[in-house]
């Protein structure tokens, strides 16, 4: 969320493109195989997406913004996302790591000037606010969070930081959160950096209904497993069942059996599964087919984000100090359930924000009255009944990007993301 003084507005726009920045730089200070060789299908190489950070960077504040003559046109066709998808990134004539690097830095050096020029009154849509400057450093912190996947899925160390979580402070209170019945408001007209998808504000009447207090933990996806979960068809979605018995799927992402116990692989090191943490690298149909064993249901979106209380964060609409949420890669894991009382939302439901994406009951569609802004692709085109929403960014989630109001979309058979749930029911 962007800061809303304007004598403060550039300083904090500097320094928020400085950080993207340098976590960028970290995730690709690696050897140059790690970051051109494609992990996995479904990821780019590392490489691609450093480029594209600089590239979207040059487009949207140097050519839209301050009208800047192209730097490098002929790359722009390699870097956009949809003329190559990303199982053909790798045949792509990349940037190699080092020219990334230095076209990165030509650009920085430019928007830096761009800034320096910024009139902070200037009110044109694009740069009402610093807009445009958020909108690269969202883009900017929202594909370090992919390379962070890619890092993940690649089983090499890579990343720079895993702090320890704090402690659960443990898991007194009632499991389940009551709702009551009511028009809240969804979305927002009033952020001055959020993405078209979150606008416009609109009241939606719902239903009294229960939310999970806290995510589902690992503890208790195990114990799904153990209860033959994914042999049971009638507790998955026909197209998840099909899709169980396609892959032969028979537990989370990284995760492994021994014969006694359950195993991870994290960033590429083994460890035990902690039970108290929210489970993560679960897909949509896997999360849908827990709840229907819990004899509950996915929250949809406005349940979800309803449960937040209204404010940019659950618990005000002060920004995260790091005792409210687990945010920004400090940890690399989820924290255990319990662990942020003080990130309560008015309602008391617990890690709404940070931990885990949280996958929910909804599709991708737009609000009443949406607006594609600036451009049909960021949104616009992934609308329908293709995509579903996740809420509440992970522990890999910047702050600028983890507001109450922010969305995300994936298939429902993703599970490299780092995605858990919580469940919800309707009231008896
Ligand atoms: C909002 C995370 C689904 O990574 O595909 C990045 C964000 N859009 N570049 C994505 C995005 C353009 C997007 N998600
Ligand atoms: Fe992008």
């Amino acid at each position: 969320t962007g800061p809303a003084e304007p004598g403060a507005l550039k300083e904090a726009i500097a320094a928020e493109l400085a950080a993207a920045r340098e976590r960028s730089l970290a995730y690709t200070d690696a050897d140059d195989d790690l970051l051109v060789r494609q992990h996995s299908p479904l990821m780019s190489p590392l490489v691609w997406d450093l480029a594209h950070v600089g590239n979207y960077e040059e487009l949207w504040v140097l050519r839209a913004a301050a009208g800047i003559t192209p730097l490098r046109p002929e790359i722009d066709d390699m870097y956009n996302a949809f003329k190559h998808p990303r199982r053909e990134r790798p045949s792509l004539p990349l940037l190699g790591p080092d020219e990334a690097r230095r076209y990165l830095a030509t650009v920085r050096s430019r928007v830096l000037d761009v800034l320096d020029r910024f009139d902070p009154r200037d009110r044109r849509p694009l740069c009402a606010d610093g807009f445009v400057f958020g909108l690269v450093i969202q883009h900017e912190h929202q594909h370090d969070e992919t390379m962070l996947a890619t890092l993940q899925l690649s089983g090499r160390p890579g990343i720079v930081r895993d702090d320890p979580t704090p402690p659960s402070r443990g898991r007194t209170k009632p499991d389940e959160v009551y709702i009551p019945a009511g028009v809240f408001t969804m979305g927002t007209s009033a952020a001055p950096w959020a993405y078209d998808n979150e606008r416009p504000a609109h009241q939606i009447y719902l239903p009294g209904y229960w939310i999970d207090r806290y995510p589902v933990t690992n503890g208790e996806y195990a114990a799904f497993i153990a209860d033959g979960g994914y042999r049971d068809p009638r507790l998955w979605h026909p197209e998840g069942w099909e899709w169980v018995q396609r892959t032969g799927t028979s537990a989370p992402l990284f995760w492994t059996w021994d014969g006694s116990s359950w195993w991870r692989t994290r960033f590429g090191r083994l460890e035990p599964v902690p039970e108290d943490e929210p489970v993560q690298h679960v897909c949509w149909y896997e999360a849908d087919a827990y709840a229907r064993w819990a004899g509950k249901r996915l929250p949809t979106e406005a349940e979800w984000e309803k449960a937040c209380g209204g404010r940019t964060y659950p618990w005000g609409d002060r920004p995260p100090t790091g005792a409210e949420a687990n945010l920004g890669h400090r940890a690399a894991r989820p924290a255990p359930v319990g662990a942020f009382p003080e990130g309560a939302s008015p309602y008391g439901v617990e890690q709404l924000i940070g931990d885990v994406w949280e996958w929910t009951d909804s599709w991708f569609r737009p609000y009443p009255g949406f607006v594609s802004f600036p451009y049909r692709e960021y949104s616009e085109v992934f609308f329908g009944q293709t995509y579903r929403v996740l809420r509440g960014g992970s522990w890999a989630t910047h702050p600028t990007v983890a507001r109450t109001t922010f969305r995300n979309w994936d298939f429902p058979i993703r599970r490299q993301i780092f995605a858990g749930f919580r469940c919800a029911r309707s009231e008896d």
